[in-house]
């Protein structure tokens, strides 16, 4: 089966519930605006802050609904997802005085949501069956004990994109001062390869492309990215290039509706007729095999001359052995790694060579393997390639996932603290901060569940969920004497990843209540300020975020070699992040001036790149080995079972945001509710399942019951299942360069009983 198409979204069976945003999206804002927090919900979105979602990053000082070029109308139907569960009131005391543990773990991830808001202090002490309440100072004087006692290599922090770099900043600072680089960070799950392979190639790590730059380009190239649900208003970016005769090409196993077809409110009478085409062509490789696609494109080129020789042999290294790596690789060995054919890549590739300026994006689809930044590379190596990088309307872009994460990253929350900023930050500290490497997500729960781990400091997130092989995680976090987590709702990370001797779950302000003012930083490098807001919670005890890490600084550090009760105070914070923080020179003054900025050094308008020769590093990728396991590797059968092995990816529903799940039904993909499995109907046949069976799915680390196979427009040979419930059934399997799960592909065995009538 031919698996290009050359998109013509008439002709396709794509009926309006399958297409993207367009009139659900509409209805969903009207139900918005009339529900009873419809007042406090737009004074929310009018607030100057970013919106707490995703990293395209909207809202900041232009108002709530402004991009940074002070476009109108730029604010999605996530955002108000967000905000609105933000808004709920606080927890009622009887949830944490009456239900045990034991109960709350039976919670699923929506209803842990729906809890409510925490508003006072908690914790949970070895032996007690509830979380009791606890006062503020209690909470420092444990922790700083639990700070003070642990050898630095056995104190951590994780932390999750929603805090502000101002938090983030004093996170880092705190940890590095106690002499620990145990800096894990959702993005160690997330765009740690993006960071690593862009960094290797470019020496910045980050997207080179701004938005205005986007604006100037006829190329897009969407890589493993589901943006319709994801990041929304990249859409409106999109429609806009197919409406100026760009061309998109979308490369997923998946056919998302909402990458043919997307009705965006940003233009809303089109939207309610119409909807507009996204992608131009449709690339459904084998999950997994992406480096073998580019390496296709990149081998198309080199045949068809249309290789940018002169800006490569200008602006970059390393292409002769890449050059040798493409004529030594076969077509075969290439279209057999990735499922398509020499033609479908040379259409692509022709079709590319004709822009005049390519944009490359993606998100988890590329990251989300064991050679994610091998992906990564191959990605910007095809940029080079083909000239499409260090110029207006060209470029590599991560498309990042929290709002934040990106300002977590600059702000040296990582466990690859680049040079220039650790000299800054032993200048301030007046000592050479700890050369021991520090754990990454992955390693955190391995040292921890080897018994490696005292205290563990939670700045948002949920470890837990987010983690593959659940199993092992809760074990792990169980082994942790201390853990302290930092939260605005509870989830059930809260519930299941509990410290041996004691757990504390401590309220925070979320970014539109924060009493003062804080920064944030986009996907695009673009640095927001967030105005002081009120919180709607009586009542509330809450605490700012950078308040309680300066606090406990304080505690620990009394007033050496820095004034860290002086932390309390924001302004100081962003005077040191202007002195320390590479590209932040913007953040000096921001308080007087008032004045957004983008990050410097990391959008390339001329080839001139930030590595040390100002050249681009261009090195071969090999061609992955994607073998599959047989059923024996699960065991096999038993007696009177049927079954077959998928290649599964775990992906994101429209209506979840990361572990926490607000809707269980995802109606673009046709699949009901959240225990189902997407897989091609010609699978179905092959081995002889119907639509809707109910089946056991077993992974190598965990097994899920009763999933119902849903059929959908997904490659054969995979399914698709929603994290975190999916996280039960794999192991840890990494990227072994930054520890990056390859939770898109998952082998699994699917078995159910033989039917009767097949006996
Ligand atoms: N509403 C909402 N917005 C979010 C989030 C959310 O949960 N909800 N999460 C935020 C975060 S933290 C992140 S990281 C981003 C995530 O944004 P995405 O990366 O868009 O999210 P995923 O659901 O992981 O989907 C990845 C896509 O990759 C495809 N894919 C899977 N395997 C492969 C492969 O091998 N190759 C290719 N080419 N494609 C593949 C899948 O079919 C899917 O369409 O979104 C951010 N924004
Ligand atoms: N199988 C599978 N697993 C995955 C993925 C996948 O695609 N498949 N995706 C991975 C990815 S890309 C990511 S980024 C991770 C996500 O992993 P995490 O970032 O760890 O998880 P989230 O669900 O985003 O965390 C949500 C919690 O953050 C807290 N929170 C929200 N706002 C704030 C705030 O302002 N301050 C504080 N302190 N807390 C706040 C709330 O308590 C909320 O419950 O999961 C990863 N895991
Ligand atoms: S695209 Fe992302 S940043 Fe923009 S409004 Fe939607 S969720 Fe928020
Ligand atoms: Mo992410």
């Amino acid at each position: 089966m031919a698996q290009t198409m050359d998109v013509d979204p008439s002709k396709l069976p794509l009926d309006d519930s399958k297409r993207g945003g367009g009139w659900s999206v509409i209805t969903g804002w009207g139900r918005a605006t009339f529900s009873r927090k419809g007042k406090r919900l737009w004074q929310t979105l009018n607030h100057k802050s970013a919106c707490l979602s995703c990293a395209w990053g909207t809202g900041g000082q232009n108002g709530g609904f402004r991009d940074e070029l002070g476009e109108p109308f730029q604010r999605c139907i996530k955002s108000v997802e967000a905000i609105r569960a933000e808004l709920q009131p606080a927890v009622p005391r009887s949830v944490f005085n009456r239900r045990s543990l034991g109960e709350l773990q039976q919670l699923n991830s929506a209803s842990c949501d729906r809890l409510g808001r925490l508003d006072h202090p908690l914790i949970q002490r070895a032996g007690h069956d509830f979380y009791e309440p606890i006062s503020w100072d209690e909470v420092h004087d444990l922790l700083a004990d639990a700070f003070k006692t642990s050898t630095p290599e056995r104190l951590a922090s994780y932390s999750s994109g929603r805090s502000s770099n101002e938090a983030a900043y004093l996170l880092q600072l705190l940890m590095r001062a106690r002499g620990s680089n145990n800096l894990a960070d959702c993005s160690d799950l997330c765009h740690a390869p993006s960071s690593v392979g862009l960094t290797r190639v470019f020496g910045s790590g980050t997207s080179n492309v701004s938005l205005e730059s986007l604006r100037q380009a006829d190329g897009v190239v969407l890589v493993g990215s589901n943006a319709p649900a994801n990041h929304p208003r990249l859409m409106n970016e999109l429609i806009r290039l197919r409406e100026r005769g760009g061309t998109v090409v979308v490369i997923n196993p998946v056919i998302e509706g909402g990458l043919l077809k997307f009705g965006s409110p940003a233009f809303p009478i089109r939207s309610l007729l119409l909807s507009s085409e996204i992608a131009s062509l449709y690339l459904q490789p084998i999950p997994g095999s992406d480096t073998a696609v580019f390496l296709g494109l990149q081998k198309a080129w080199l045949e068809s001359g249309a290789i940018a020789w002169e800006f490569v042999k200008s602006h970059s290294d390393g292409w002769e052995a890449l050059q040798e790596q493409l004529i030594g690789s076969s077509w075969e060995s290439i279209t057999q790694c990735c499922g398509l054919s020499r033609e479908e890549l040379e259409y692509t590739a022709a079709r590319l060579a004709t822009c005049r300026a390519v944009v490359f994006a993606w998100a988890m689809g590329i990251t989300h393997h064991s050679n994610g930044t091998t992906n990564v590379q191959a990605i910007a190596n095809s940029a080079v390639l083909s000239g499409n990088v260090g110029r207006p309307g060209a470029g590599t872009m991560p498309i990042r996932g929290h709002s934040n994460v990106q300002g977590f990253g600059s702000m040296g929350v990582s466990v690859r603290l680049r040079k220039p900023m650790r000299l800054a930050l032993e200048a301030l500290l007046q000592r050479p901060l700890s050369r021991t490497p520090g754990f990454h997500a992955r390693d955190l729960i391995e040292a921890a569940d080897r018994g490696e781990v005292d205290a563990l400091l939670c700045l948002g997130g949920n470890l837990f969920g987010a983690n593959p092989d659940s199993t092992q995680a809760r074990r792990a976090l169980g082994r942790i004497d201390t853990i302290a987590y930092l939260a605005t709702k509870p989830n059930q990370g809260h519930f299941h990843g509990l410290g041996a001797r004691q757990t504390l779950l401590l309220p925070v302000f979320n970014r539109f209540e924060t009493p003062h003012r804080t920064t944030v930083e986009s996907g695009n490098n673009w640095v927001r300020l967030n105005e002081p807001g009120t919180t709607h919670l009586k009542r509330a005890n809450l605490t700012s975020e950078v308040g309680f890490l300066a606090e406990l600084a304080h505690r620990l550090f009394g007033d050496e070699p820095i004034h860290w009760k002086r932390l309390q105070d924001p302004i100081y914070v962003r005077e040191l992040i202007a002195k320390t923080v590479p590209g932040y020179e913007g953040m000096a003054g921001i308080d007087a001036s008032n004045r957004e900025f983008e990050v410097s050094g990391r959008v390339f308008s001329v080839p001139r790149f930030s590595t040390q020769n100002g050249r681009a590093q261009l090195t071969p990728t090999p061609l992955p080995e994607l073998s599959f396991p047989d059923v024996d590797h699960f065991g096999g059968l038993a007696d009177g079972e049927r079954g077959f092995v998928l290649n599964l990816i775990t992906a994101r529903s429209h209506g979840q945001h990361n572990t926490v799940v607000y809707k269980a039904a995802d109606r673009y993909r046709g699949m009901p509710h959240r225990q189902t499995l997407l897989i091609n109907p010609e699978d179905l046949q092959t081995f002889g399942f119907e639509a809707h069976d109910r089946v056991t799915v077993q992974g190598e680390a965990g097994s899920l019951e009763q999933i119902e196979l849903i059929p959908g427009s997904i490659r054969q040979g995979c399914g698709l299942m929603f994290f975190p419930e999916a996280n039960v059934l794999m192991r840890g399997i990494s990227d072994q360069t930054c520890g990056t799960p390859a939770f898109k592909r998952v082998p699994v065995l699917i078995r159910a009983q033989v039917l009767a009538s097949m006996n």
